[in-house]
């Protein structure tokens, strides 16, 4: 289990994200600002360094391993600030999201302070701007620019009202943060994802009678 938490000033999309990932599309009604925290939960299939949501098919596949993501919306409001710590104390991830106004980056760039001030170590951190389709030049390379080079934090540009990058940015942190929290059974899923590789090229050289010397090759 991975547990990913999205904070951020209020009104910037964190629930609106958070449904998107859950849904596959765009909340229908208006949303609620959010109360104290909301909790959601995803699959995802992790395939040596691949990691895609849970489908039926893709649990049968050897050599994959499925995580649940268990994922926090937390409130913006400044009346829950005080519990912000609780959730980040436990987090593996925390997604810290803005919608490009300065107040909003004021917030996200607070959050990422505290969170490098963690009693047990960071978290993994990610900084989105959301709200890209209303943006059509984002008002915060700069400041992205700067998480990368000075503090190597990734950031990324989502809309969760078109889905764009939402799922691609979500499936990348989750894929880093499973990798941050068990690097051994990375390395051996990388290695059970060759050897059902190799087994299936042994299996289709066989059928066909194929004579060739079979290469063995750890990496696919
Ligand atoms: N244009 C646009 N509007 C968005 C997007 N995401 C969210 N919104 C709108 O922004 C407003 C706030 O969205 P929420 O998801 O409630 O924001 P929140 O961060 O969860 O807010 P709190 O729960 O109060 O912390 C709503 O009116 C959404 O429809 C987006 O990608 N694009
Ligand atoms: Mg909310």
């Amino acid at each position: 289990m991975l547990r990913v938490v999205f904070a951020g000033l209020y009104g910037v999309g964190k629930t609106s994200l958070v449904q998107r990932l859950q849904r596959g599309s765009a909340p229908e009604t208006e949303v609620r600002t959010t109360v104290g925290a909301a909790f959601g939960q995803v699959h995802v299939v992790r395939r040596g360094e691949k990691v895609e949501f849970a489908h039926p098919a893709l649990n049968e596949i050897k050599g994959s391993e499925q995580w649940d993501v268990h994922i926090w919306d937390t409130a913006g409001q400044e009346r829950f600030e005080s519990l912000g710590p609780i959730y980040f104390r436990e987090a593996d991830v925390v997604i810290v999201v803005h919608d490009g106004t300065p107040r909003s980056q004021n917030k996200a760039a607070q959050l990422v302070k505290d969170l490098h001030q963690r009693a047990n170590g960071p978290p993994l951190i990610q900084v989105w701007q959301n709200k890209a389709d209303q943006t059509h030049v984002s008002e915060s390379v700069e400041w992205h620019g700067e998480l990368k080079t000075v503090h190597n934090i990734q950031t990324a540009r989502v809309s969760a009202r078109t889905g764009e990058n939402v799922n691609a940015a979500f499936l990348d942190v989750v894929a880093q943060g499973i990798a941050r929290r068990n690097p051994e059974a990375m390395h051996e899923s990388v290695r059970l994802a060759a050897r059902d590789a190799q087994n299936a090229r042994d299996a289709r050289d066989a059928r066909d009678g194929n004579s060739r010397p079979k290469s063995r090759c750890w990496l696919w």
